[in-house]
């Protein structure tokens, strides 16, 4: 900000490398709004593709209106099996920055085809060759808030350890402490000795990039920490989440076969067994945003009524820091494509 002289109308001065970030940073809330509201159209109709296709058309036709030359890192799957946003392909209209691009167009795709809390639309946008080229594979994941020094936790560490480190980082007992594991039969170890530590377990049955961001905001979400195993592609949009808003997170990619260690090599992974942080993960600055497709504990899922839709979005800066919670309600609702 600038002022010249007392009374005069202050400007704003915005450096010119910034400037377009800071337009993107309000371009990527269509993006995710315009998913959601096509997601949504198909919640509880039992079809999780034609739910997971209407986002995924939806996402790629807004991105394709950006000023970006941009390039989906972490996408739908890769080039021979998915036919929209796949893993290389390229999106924007080509005049504007080289960016990497992470979606996830329906995140929990079964949550919204059962109408159930928790599916979002989501993104990240950073520099170009900054994010992660993770291909669809499992990961190891854990994740807690800001405010801890750094360690307190480790991915390598067994489960009641961290859960009594974090406690007294805290300055709590463990029985205060909240960890969110999906439900899966791969955690029941998990599960047991989170409770062994005398830890509360919460559930989830899918969603676990919001998961992740719960961490972030303990005293309102009552989740202290993120363990166990999800997909990599919601690891890296999670990873991004908490470049923006702090936290601390560790993954593991799950490479378990020959194959999948052959497609992580011919995305630059190198060493398989390498334990990501969030900078190793993120390495530039980024946007993320979510759009509530479903009700949930993030956000609130779309409304469609006969003359407003009316959506929810969460858009993270990680230059600032800022994170914009964008109530909006549209009235032109041609723009969402609808029949
Ligand atoms: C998680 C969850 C996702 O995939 O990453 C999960 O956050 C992992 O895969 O919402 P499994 O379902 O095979 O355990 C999702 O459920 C969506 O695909």
């Amino acid at each position: 900000m600038s002022t010249q002289g007392r009374g005069a109308v202050s400007s704003i001065t915005v450096q010119p490398e910034l400037a377009l970030e800071r337009v993107l940073s309000l371009e990527i809330v269509r993006v995710t709004e315009r998913a959601a509201v096509s997601a949504a159209r198909w919640s509880g109709r039992g079809n999780e593709k034609a739910a997971d296709q209407a986002a995924v058309d939806a996402m790629r036709r807004e991105l394709n209106k950006l000023p970006i030359d941009g390039t989906v890192v972490i996408g739908e799957g890769e080039r021979d099996e998915a036919p929209m946003l796949f893993i290389g392909e390229t999106v924007g209209n080509k005049h504007g920055p080289k960016v990497d691009i992470a979606v996830d167009p329906l995140e929990g795709t079964t949550l919204c085809a059962k109408s159930m809390p928790g599916a979002i639309a989501t993104m990240a946008m950073a520099e170009g060759g900054t994010l992660l080229n993770a291909p669809d594979v499992y990961m190891e994941k854990i994740a807690i808030g800001p405010g801890y020094p750094a360690g307190v936790v480790d991915l390598d560490a067994p489960a009641d350890e961290n859960i009594r480190k974090l406690a007294s980082a805290k300055g709590v007992q463990p029985e205060a402490i909240t960890a969110l594991i999906l439900d899966r039969p791969r955690h029941a170890e998990l599960i047991a000795s989170v409770r062994k530590a005398r830890a509360a377990v919460r559930l989830i049955t899918d969603g676990d990039v919001a998961g992740v961001i719960h961490t972030a905001d303990a005293a309102n979400t009552g989740i202290d920490i993120y363990m166990g195993v999800g997909g990599a592609p919601e690891g890296v949009l999670a990873a991004a989440a908490l470049r923006c808003i702090g936290g601390q997170m560790q993954c593991r990619l799950v490479l378990d076969t020959q194959e999948k260690r052959a497609r992580a090599a011919k995305m630059g992974i190198e060493d398989p067994r390498k334990k990501y942080e969030i900078r190793d993960m993120v390495k530039g600055d980024c946007l993320f945003s979510a759009t509530g497709v479903t009700d949930g504990a993030l956000l609130k899922g779309v409304r469609v009524g006969r003359e407003v839709i009316t959506t929810e979005t969460v858009v993270m800066r990680s230059i600032t820091g800022t994170v914009r919670w964008i109530s909006a309600d549209h009235r032109q609702l041609e723009k969402f494509y609808l029949d």
